[in-house]
């Protein structure tokens, strides 16, 4: 089964809508087995964006995603890859549709409230940057049938 790395930024406690964003991966059927609430530190976010060095905009995103607590996670399911970025919706903002996390929360590019790995491979080195495997919870899924 797929696995892959959301971070829920500081503008989604700041703005009370945890729930909300986590339901939306929840109602879609993908499972939660790894979640936390924490504060980041400038290290690991710098090897979480290291592709984006030297960018305009990065000094910024590092400034917004170090400036609260967030809520990282790791989803399980079939391509939840694929699922969880469709359910995030495009980077950009304005191409973001109503009814994507972005597309329904996010005014700013910048600000565009949560990560979501962009590839199994991503997914693989995000999930270990931000948890050891003790934090990762295998349960067993009686409701698989139901999606
Ligand atoms: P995504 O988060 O959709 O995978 P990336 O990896 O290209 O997109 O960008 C990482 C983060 O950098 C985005 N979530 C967004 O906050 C910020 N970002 C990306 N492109 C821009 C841009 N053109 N202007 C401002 N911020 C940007």
């Amino acid at each position: 089964m797929e696995r892959t790395l959301v971070i829920l930024k500081p503008g989604v406690l700041q703005r009370r809508i945890a729930g909300e964003v986590l339901s939306r991966f929840e109602r879609k059927g993908l499972k939660i087995v790894a979640l936390r609430l924490r504060g980041l530190d400038r290290a690991t976010v710098e090897a979480h964006y290291r592709e984006h060095r030297g960018k305009d905009f990065y000094e910024k995103l590092l400034e917004y995603t170090l400036s609260g607590p967030v809520i990282t996670a790791i989803l399980e399911g079939e391509n939840a890859v694929s699922l969880v970025r469709h359910l995030v919706g495009p980077t950009d903002v304005r191409e973001s549709p109503p009814g994507t996390i972005r597309g329904d929360y996010a005014a700013r590019t910048r600000l565009n409230i949560v990560h979501a790995s962009d590839s199994p491979a991503s997914a693989e080195r995000e999930i270990a940057l931000f948890f050891e495997p003790q934090d990762i919870v295998e349960w067993r899924d009686d409701n698989v049938s139901w999606y």
